[in-house]
């Protein structure tokens, strides 16, 4: 039987901006619990919980001080029981989001390893020497700014913190980490979890030589801001290590029924997809695996289809997670803002482009909603990278802002204390409850519902046209099923022309005359074939 996680649709949860039910201003897991329903009805198959674990919040939660408990600010361990319940009720799968790259440094295990050079823990973190000069021990950057090395007095070191000083890198090369944080794991799928999403999953081991990065061979791609992209990144992660733990991570997960882990390959561009293969290729690594190829500001034909192909060239037995949105970037209707006629029209384009991809599918909550970037001012800030390096960096506040469900209530019904990140009228204007029959909400349902209903869509290969830009073509196959897929990646009309006859399906902004298909502006159409495979091939 296909796994249930192959063709999923994955609803990406952030908990501190759900739904607050105790009024603190941060949401909370009986919020979310409250809040189910809409994820159900929205048809999709599994949820992915950010952070919920005890932690500082220095990083919103990547940087946890207790694996194995849930932090005060979102409930307790009976309150994830009884979401957990709730979403199996409803037919949903929960994934939680494991950081387990870095700890805080507020973790007991770092508060002992940095107390001595022979302490139990002391080779648990990445400890190194000082050079004679008594600079860092490695060039490397911290993707956050400055240096990836802290210099700590007492034990006279520098230890590695490829994010946040206050977010340190667990040393995997230490046999007694691994089993620990195996541990952990163990720990969420005994409680009835359905798998994990692995943050930084490429960021694991370090090269312990401890080679210095050679600069940059390419324009730096990552938007951070910092020197991150001024230096190709071998030496500090993708190492070949990463390869053994990710298979022991499958040999737990496989001891479980129906597990998934979802890994975040933290790159963009061509290599990222590489990884994406790596990881995900056979069945002893991860389930699947996303990476920022598509979470960036490039919006061409070329690009999703060079994507896609290079996906399946690279890895044919791999599984990719596709998704435009995340708490890590930009909302998509906003970051493709200059390919839109309007908003609305490009929320509804990317639904259509997404549900016809193959592979596994991620939505950010509020997406469904044709959620827009919120604009806010320096004040208003959290996220570190952005309060270090603002205006240059606006970091990630803007994609964080609450989930909106009334728009004439107080914060639009997120909380009835003060949000931890304001909510806007823009945003608020586009409230559940504003949602019309023709409206955004029910343009995702609708076609959840029809790549649902429709196999080639769902699981179907996938064959590209040489179509030029702006127009996006490919066909999904079965062996008796074929639909044609094109979308119109700019705001001024297209024509194409057919070579056999077609009839439109599902949801689609396109007419059909003649074996002529018009798409106007950020137009787009699913089409049936009556023949099962393509004249001419
Ligand atoms: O993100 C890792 C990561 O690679 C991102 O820093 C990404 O490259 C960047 O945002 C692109 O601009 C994960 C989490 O998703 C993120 O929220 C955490 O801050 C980070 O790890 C550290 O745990």
């Amino acid at each position: 039987m296909r796994e249930w996680w192959r063709d999923a649709v994955i609803y990406q949860i952030y908990p501190r901006s759900f739904q607050d039910d105790n009024g603190d201003g941060v949401g909370d897991l009986a919020g979310i619990t409250r809040r189910l329903p809409h994820v159900a009805a929205l048809g999709a198959d599994c949820i992915w919980l950010s952070p919920i674990f005890m932690s500082p919040q220095k990083d919103m939660g990547y940087d946890v001080s207790n694996y194995t408990d849930i932090d005060p600010l979102f409930g307790s361990l009976d309150d994830f029981d009884t979401l957990i319940a709730t979403a199996h009720n409803l037919g949903l799968k929960v994934i939680t989001d494991q950081v387990l790259s870095h700890t805080s440094d507020q973790h007991p295990w770092f508060k002992q390893s940095r107390t001595s050079r022979d302490n139990d823990k002391s080779d648990w973190y990445v400890w190194a020497d000082p050079l004679p000069d008594g600079a860092p021990p490695t060039n490397w950057h911290s993707h956050f700014g400055g240096p990836a090395w802290e210099f700590d007095p007492q034990r006279g070191q520098y230890y590695l913190h490829n994010f946040l000083a206050s977010q340190p890198d667990l040393n995997f090369h230490c046999p007694d980490v691994i089993d620990a944080i195996l541990d952990t794991c163990k720990f969420w799928l005994d409680r009835g979890l359905d798998g994990f999403r692995l943050d930084t999953v490429n960021y694991y081991f370090h090269d312990q030589q401890l080679r210095s990065n050679p600069p940059a061979q390419a324009k730096p791609q990552v938007m951070a801001t910092d020197l991150y992209g001024m230096q190709d990144n071998i030496y500090n992660k993708t190492r070949p290590e990463n390869l053994g733990f990710l298979e022991r991570l499958r040999q737990l997960t496989d001891q479980y029924q129906d597990i998934m882990m979802v890994g975040e390959v933290g790159e963009m561009g061509r290599r990222s997809i590489e990884i994406m293969g790596e990881y995900t290729a056979g069945s002893d690594r991860l389930h699947m695996a996303y990476s920022f190829a598509m979470l960036g500001p490039d919006f061409t034909a070329d690009h999703f289809r060079s994507c896609i192909e290079g996906f399946q060239q690279g890895a044919p037995d791999g599984h990719p997670k596709w998704s435009f949105s995340n708490h890590d970037v930009p909302r998509h209707v906003t970051r493709w803002a200059d390919h839109a006629v309007d908003d609305d029209s490009m929320a509804r384009l990317a639904c259509a482009m997404l549900m016809a991809f193959e592979g596994t599918i991620g939505i950010y909550q509020g997406e469904e909603l044709g959620q827009t970037e919120t604009e806010l001012v320096f004040e208003e800030l959290t996220d570190p990278p952005a309060l270090r390096y603002w205006p240059a960096v606006k970091g990630r506040d803007g994609c964080r802002t609450p989930m909106v469900w009334t728009a004439d209530a107080p914060h639009a019904g997120f909380s009835t204390g003060t949000p931890w990140l304001p909510v806007k009228p823009p945003q608020a204007a586009r409230a559940a409850d504003q949602q019309t029959p023709q409206g955004i909400l029910q343009f995702y349902k609708d076609t959840i519902a029809h790549r649902r209903a429709t196999p080639a869509l769902r699981s179907g290969a996938t064959r590209f046209y040489d179509l030029p830009e702006p127009v996006l073509g490919f066909e999904r196959h079965i062996t008796d099923m074929r639909v044609s897929c094109f979308f119109n990646l700019s705001t001024t009309a297209q024509d194409i022309a057919l070579n056999d006859d077609a009839t439109l399906t599902g949801p689609h902004r396109a007419t059909l005359q003649d074996r002529t298909l018009s798409l106007p502006g950020n137009g787009f159409a699913y089409l049936t074939h009556d023949s099962p495979l393509t004249p001419g091939h």
